[in-house]
C-alpha cells in the first residue's frame, strides 16, 4: 500500500512537473517566416541583341538584376546615366542594380557605349 502511494505521488508529481515547466518554444507565438513575401528583383538578360526585356517595371524593393548571357555583346557594362551609376556585367553573373527609392517614372539605361538602350519603370510604392 505504501509502495502504491508513493508511486503514484511520484506520477502525478512528474505529470505537474511537465505542465508547470512548458518549454520556451511552446510560448513563443508561430513565427510567420514567410510573410511578407519580398519581392522579385526585376530581371533584364544582356544578350547579343541587347537587353531583353529592354524596358522593365520595378517594384518597391527598386532593384534591377542584370545578367549577361553573352560573350559577343558590346554591353559588357550597365549605366543608368542619369543617376550616376555603372557597373560592369561579367559574363553570366547577376549585377544588382540598387536605385534610391526616391526615383519615379522611367529611368533610362544603356550599354557602357549608349549602343543599347532600355528603362526601367518604377512604380509608385505601395506604401
Ligand atoms: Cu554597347
Amino acid at each position: 500500500m505504501r509502495n502504491l502511494l508513493s508511486a503514484v505521488f511520484i506520477a502525478s508529481a512528474t505529470l505537474a512537473g511537465c505542465e508547470s515547466a512548458p518549454s520556451p518554444s511552446a510560448i513563443r507565438p508561430v513565427s510567420s517566416a514567410k510573410a511578407p513575401v519580398a519581392q522579385e528583383p526585376s530581371r533584364v538578360e544582356v544578350g547579343e541583341m541587347g537587353f531583353q526585356p529592354s524596358h522593365v517595371a520595378i517594384g518597391a524593393n527598386r532593384q534591377v538584376v542584370f545578367r549577361r548571357t553573352a560573350q559577343n555583346t558590346c554591353a559588357t557594362a550597365i549605366a543608368f546615366p542619369s543617376l550616376g551609376i555603372q557597373k560592369s556585367l561579367p559574363l553570366n553573373t547577376d549585377v544588382v542594380v540598387d536605385l534610391p527609392s526616391t526615383v519615379r517614372g522611367e529611368i533610362g539605361f544603356q550599354c557602357g557605349m549608349g549602343m543599347y538602350r532600355g528603362a526601367a519603370i518604377a512604380l509608385e510604392r505601395t506604401q
